[in-house]
């Protein structure tokens, strides 16, 4: 990895937004995650690159730092916050020029859940593969995904969840919906969920990753 992806990795591992946040002391005065991922783009880094070999290991580590007792929620939180400002730089590669779209997914963290940055990576890939994505956010409850399925009909819908707590959130949400809604696709992803949960609660598609999903959404709309 280059010495500016390396830098860009302990800038959002320790927190540090940009060059004027005063959080953390040792990093005061220095780049931080948003004026590195620029320099990163301007010096030719694809943001592909930026993404899988800087952002997402930074938060691996911010991730087991957490499990370890070492770092606490506030700490989680600064990570998160300068992984959305690499992430703001980001979001204009994904976007695609694509005049007509596949089609419309609507993506949201399930009810109880708060954890959103695999959400907005999802939702940029598949916006950047030409679908309109309606993004309904976090803590988001059955009630919202089915008014929203309502208001356009024939959507994919995706879900994810961060927490073993809020599978069983997950689990509640894709019944409520197909109740309704029994043919409507739902993809489902986030880190603790698995194949074999997606079986169990009749989901229709499990992703590890935003790349499966966007091949999903493509071989669907073929
Ligand atoms: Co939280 N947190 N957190 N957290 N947090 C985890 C998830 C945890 C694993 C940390 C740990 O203990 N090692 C742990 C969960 C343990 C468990 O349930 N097994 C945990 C915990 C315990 C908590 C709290 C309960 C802590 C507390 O308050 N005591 C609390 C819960 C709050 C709530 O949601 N109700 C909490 C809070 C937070 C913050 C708010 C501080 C912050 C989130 C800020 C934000 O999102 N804006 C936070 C963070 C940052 C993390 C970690 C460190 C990083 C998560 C992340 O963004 N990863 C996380 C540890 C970890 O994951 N390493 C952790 C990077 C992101 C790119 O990956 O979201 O997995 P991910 O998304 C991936 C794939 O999963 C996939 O694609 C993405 C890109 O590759 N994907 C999909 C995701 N959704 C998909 C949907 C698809 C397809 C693919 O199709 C629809």
């Amino acid at each position: 990895m280059s010495d500016l992806l390396l830098k860009l990795a302990e800038a959002v591992e320790f927190g540090k937004v940009d060059k004027n946040a005063p959080y953390p002391p040792q990093l005061k005065g220095q780049d931080g995650a948003s004026e590195l991922t620029q320099q990163a783009l301007e010096e030719g880094a694809l943001p592909s690159a930026i993404l899988q070999d800087a952002l997402i290991p930074a938060m691996d580590k911010v991730g087991q730092k957490f499990s370890e007792n070492k770092i606490f929620v506030p700490q989680m939180l600064l990570a998160a916050k300068a992984m959305g400002a690499a992430m703001f730089h980001l979001k204009p590669f994904f976007q695609s020029g694509d005049i007509k779209s596949k089609g419309t997914f609507i993506m949201g963290t399930v009810k109880g859940d708060l954890h959103d940055i695999g959400k907005n990576l999802v939702t940029m890939m598949i916006e950047g593969s030409g679908w309109t994505v309606i993004d309904l956010g976090v803590d988001v409850p059955s009630t919202k995904f089915i008014e929203t399925i309502k208001a356009n009909p024939g959507a994919v819908v995706g879900m994810s969840a961060l927490l073993t707590t809020t599978m069983t959130s997950m689990q509640d949400i894709v019944a409520d919906v197909r109740k309704e809604f029994p043919d409507i696709k739902i993809i489902i992803g986030g880190a603790p969920i698995t194949h074999d949960f997606c079986k169990q609660i009749h989901a229709d598609f499990y992703s590890p990753d935003p790349q499966g999903a966007v091949k999903y959404l493509k071989e669907l709309a073929a």
